[in-house]
């Protein structure tokens, strides 16, 4: 005897599987939004002495790094990117240790330089890399006269109070040896921006254009400009310009204004063999890591963020690229990362 199913039972359980599919989604997305609302850490802070910088306390524990399958696919306002280098998101512990409230400044990079007599890399003769208008291949030409105290070429000055710039990964750890501790790890640098709930941005998950500084509608980069904010900035701002873009610890700067150098060797897998203790990346490499996105970046979804990952060979330099230092905390209960 033949068997007949019938056409709209079929069709029956298809639109049922969608709208369940769909009604899950939507769950997940209003969970999400309320997982990630509000949420301010209260740690101790307090004030290095060699240099005047704030550093915050990140207690230890576990956090979640990195983007999940769909995280890492963005859809921005014109664009869709993938990130297949933030995969496959996973669980790390840290112990606990002290990161500046904020990126290193000019008038604390001259401290430094007046106390040690330090020539940066750029000083030495190979000169720092200003934006310039052109064509995208043309943009960071290296242009003698540019250093960190000419960040955007000779003639120009560098306000104290500014992220110090075109400075090379080696300039910078440099200076963390100076100040007492040393660049952060990827995963240091993540979860001082993000927290343990998983946000995209050090704020939460969704994007606002008035806490950070970014490619706003006074960006010089004409295919990136937002003309939907003002940040106040074409280029640098002044460090801890925007406290609502803290992150939930309260440090500043995490997303944009200038991209930080970290520690690590940058390997787009490393994070299916990253350790779950106190990861420190790659044992080597050929360029470092630098995260967090800058004035120069827009498509801010997938590039100015707290997930997002570049990279530059250590010796360059860039009038947007900074950094911050980390000091591990008294009494820690693993060593490995030193
Ligand atoms: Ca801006
Ligand atoms: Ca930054």
């Amino acid at each position: 005897m033949k068997t007949c199913e019938s056409p709209y039972v079929k069709r029956a359980i298809i639109i049922s599987l969608v709208g369940a599919v769909a009604v899950a989604v939507v769950l997940v997305v209003l969970l999400r939004r309320a997982a990630v609302e509000d949420i301010t850490y209260d740690t101790e802070r307090r004030t290095r002495e060699i240099d005047s910088m704030t550093m915050v306390y990140i207690p230890a524990g576990e956090f979640e790094m990195g983007s999940s399958f769909l995280e890492s696919i963005v859809f921005t306002k014109s664009k869709l990117f993938l990130f297949p280098d933030q995969r496959p998101k996973h669980r790390v512990y840290l112990d606990a240790y002290w990161i500046d409230r904020t990126e290193v400044t000019v008038g604390m990079f001259k401290r430094f330089v007046a106390a040690t007599g330090y020539r940066t890399n750029a000083e030495r003769g190979d000169w720092g890399k200003p934006w310039t208008e052109g064509p995208k291949e043309t943009e960071w030409p290296m242009t003698p006269g540019t250093d960190w105290l000419h960040p955007q070429g000779p003639g120009s000055t560098a306000e104290d109070d500014h992220p110090v710039t075109q400075v090379s990964w080696q300039d910078a750890m440099a200076y963390c040896e100076w100040a007492g501790g040393r660049l952060p790890t990827e995963a240091q640098w993540e979860k001082a921006a993000r927290g343990t709930d998983g946000r995209r941005f050090p704020w939460g998950d969704d994007f606002c254009g008035d806490f950070l500084n970014y490619c706003d509608t006074r960006c010089p980069v004409e295919r990136w400009r937002d003309p939907d904010f003002d940040d106040g900035y074409s280029h640098t701002a002044p460090v801890g310009s925007y406290p609502e873009g803290a992150s939930p610890y309260g440090v500043l700067d995490m997303a944009g204004n200038v991209w930080e150098w970290v520690f690590d060797w940058y390997d787009k897998d490393y994070y299916s063999v990253s350790q779950y203790r106190n990861p420190a990346g790659p044992d080597a490499g050929n360029v470092r890591a630098m995260r967090g996105g800058a004035w120069y970046d827009g498509e801010p979804e997938g590039w100015v963020n707290c997930v997002v990952r570049h990279q530059n060979p250590s010796y360059d330099r860039y009038e947007d690229v900074g950094f911050r230092c980390v000091i591990p905390a008294e009494n820690r209960d693993d060593r490995s990362v030193d």
